[in-house]
Formats: structure tokens, C-alpha cells, sequence
């Protein structure tokens, strides 16, 4: 499979990537930097291209491309229509990818305006990424990522009795969900508000930009308390010598050997709840949220995620 870069989140990807992990620290930092800054540029380029565009033509080419796909759909596997800038349609491939499922991705021409396109519509009303066709059910059509998401790992438990990234007990599949429906109506709406005002909106209005990165910084408040809980907790199960040093507070947590140890928001083992949030950490830094210095429990978490073969496919845009 090719290396080439597709989506222009795999440029973040750089700075975790297994290959890099020989970097000593000072150069990891700069390659991070240095990386970070060309996908805030790769994206503010996209961004721009996207709203200098008259959207309300769907031109002829863009539009013949949807209705073939459509006269003439896959029999078997996938179909997820995402865009390459999108973090919902990339939460949506992880999952796929980590399920090791067959799929294909049509990215589509915002510029086009190939969301409008009347085929699209029809399996997604609210004419936005992502969607996705389910082949094997008869073209099942599914909107919205974290009702997507939930299907999958539905449909994976039914069929093989068990998913690797979701839960059969019922108490962490409510949790699970929670976490969902928290990722969907709060981390990614306000994230996406903040780029908004902060690049986008035809005037500069200073309360709308602050109103939106303080609700995003609220949001990772809410995450980093969650992990740091089930990092104490975790400390305390396995460092059984020194738990009562770090209970009365003599040692601090951070001297124990499993203070960089995997945990997960919800159980002992990733999930949905974890992999929904991660294409969107990875454009916090745009709206100058610094997820390294500011929530480093959540920066970990990213970074254990990331080095995830199927993570780095799916960011890729590979299958
Ligand atoms: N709540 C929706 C949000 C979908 C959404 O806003 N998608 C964006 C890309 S991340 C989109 O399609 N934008 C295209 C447009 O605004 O026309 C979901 O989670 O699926």
C-alpha cells in the first residue's frame, strides 16, 4: 500500500509514528513541531479553498461520479464517504480499520459541493461527512459518526460474539455510549465552533473565539479528570509496594512505573469511547490548545492510540 500522505490529519501522525520512536527527545519535539505546523497549514490551505468555492454548484463531473456509485454500488464490504480534512469521517474509518473490516472510501469534493449531490442526501439528510453504506445489509445507509460507529460494533458483536473495542457488560456499554454521545454533542461541535471563529467567521468577535476555546479546554478538563482517576486507580492495583507512599502523598504518582501505562476511559481495554476522540486532538493545537503541557493524561492517551497500526491506516487514508 502506498505511503503517500491522503488525509491531511496523517501529517500529526508523524510525530507518534512508530518508525520515529528511535528520536531522541529534543528531536522528537521539533520533528512534533515542525510537523504540527505543516498540518495547520495543510489544513487552513484546504479550509480556505473550501469557503473561497461557490458550494451551491454541484458541477457536472462531481455529480456523475456520485450517481455512477450509486447506479452501479460494491455487492460486498463498506462504503464510507468521509472528506480528508474531516475528524468524523477518520473516527469512522478507525473503527473500521480496527475491526479489520472490508471497506472503501469515497472523499468527497466539498469544493464541488458533492455533499449536496441528491444520491448523497438521500443516505444522509443532513448532507455532511460521514456516511456509510453497509453492502452485506442489503445497502444499509448510516448518518451521523457516532450512531455509525455503534452499528459496527453492534453488528461485530452479534456476528462474533464479542468486539475488541466495545463491551458485552451492560454497565460499560452504558458507560461507553456516555462517553459517545459526549465525544459527539461536546468535544467535536465545540472544537469545530472554535476553528470556526477563529478562522472562518467574516468577523473577528473575540467573546465568541474565547467562549468556544474555554468550553473546549472545559471539555479536556472533563477527559483529563476521568484518566488521571483510572490512572490513580490502575497505580494503586499494580504498584502494590508503594501504594501507601503515594496515598499519603511522600512519593508522587508520577514516580510509579505504570504512570505511562495504557488506561482506557472506560474498563481495562480500549474502546469506541477512546478511538472516537482522536482525530480531533489532533487539531486542538489550531485553536492553541497545547494537550501536551495542559492535560497530560490526555496527551498519553492520544499517543498510546496513535501508535495503533490500524490508527495510523485509517488516518492514512490506507486500507
Ligand atoms: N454530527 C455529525 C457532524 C458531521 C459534520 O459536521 N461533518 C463535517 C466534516 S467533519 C462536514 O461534513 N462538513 C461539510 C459541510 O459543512 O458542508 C457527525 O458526527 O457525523
Amino acid at each position: 500500500m502506498s505511503q503517500r500522505q491522503i488525509s491531511n490529519l496523517s501529517s500529526a501522525l508523524k510525530s507518534v509514528n512508530i518508525n520515529n520512536q528511535n528520536l531522541n527527545t529534543q528531536q522528537q519535539q521539533e520533528y512534533e513541531q515542525h510537523q504540527n505546523l505543516q498540518q495547520i497549514q495543510n489544513n487552513l490551505q484546504n479550509e480556505n479553498n473550501n469557503h473561497n468555492n461557490d458550494n451551491n454548484n454541484i458541477n457536472r463531473e462531481s455529480e456523475s461520479r456520485i450517481t455512477a456509485f450509486f447506479k452501479n454500488p460494491p455487492l460486498e464490504g463498506y462504503t464510507l464517504f468521509s472528506h480528508r480534512s474531516a475528524p468524523n469521517g477518520f473516527k469512522v474509518a478507525i473503527v473500521l480499520s480496527e475491526l479489520n473490516l472490508d471497506y472503501n472510501t469515497i472523499f468527497l469534493d466539498f469544493n464541488r459541493g458533492e455533499q449536496r449531490a441528491p444520491e448523497f442526501v438521500s443516505i444522509n439528510p443532513n448532507a455532511r461527512v460521514p456516511a456509510l453504506i453497509d453492502h452485506n445489509s442489503n445497502h444499509l445507509s448510516l448518518w451521523e459518526s457516532g450512531s455509525i460507529i455503534l452499528y459496527l460494533v453492534e453488528k461485530y458483536s452479534k456476528e462474533v460474539g464479542y468486539c475488541p473495542i466495545f463491551s458485552n457488560d451492560p454497565n460499560e456499554k452504558s458507560q461507553i455510549i456516555s462517553w459517545i454521545f459526549f465525544q459527539t454533542s461536546g468535544h467535536a461541535p465545540m472544537i469545530g465552533q472554535a476553528l470556526h471563529f477563529k478562522y472562518f467567521h467574516q468577523q473577528q468577535i473575540p467573546s465568541a473565539i474565547n467562549r468556544y476555546i474555554d468550553e473546549v479546554r472545559r471539555v479536556y478538563g472533563v477527559l483529563e479528570m476521568q484518566l488521571a482517576e483510572k490512572r490513580e486507580a490502575l497505580i494503586m492495583e499494580l504498584d502494590v509496594e508503594n501504594a501507601a507512599a503515594y496515598s499519603s502523598g511522600t512519593t508522587p504518582l508520577s514516580q510509579s512505573k505504570f504512570f505511562d501505562y495504557p488506561i482506557w476511559l472506560v474498563g481495562e481495554h480500549i474502546t469506541i469511547a477512546d478511538l472516537s476522540f482522536v482525530p480531533w486532538n489532533n487539531v486542538v493545537d489550531r485553536i492553541g490548545i497545547d494537550i501536551k503541557l495542559e492535560f497530560p493524561e490526555c496527551y498519553k492517551w492520544t499517543k498510546n492510540m496513535m501508535r495503533r497500526p490500524n490508527v495510523i491506516k485509517a488516518l492514512r487514508g490506507e486500507h
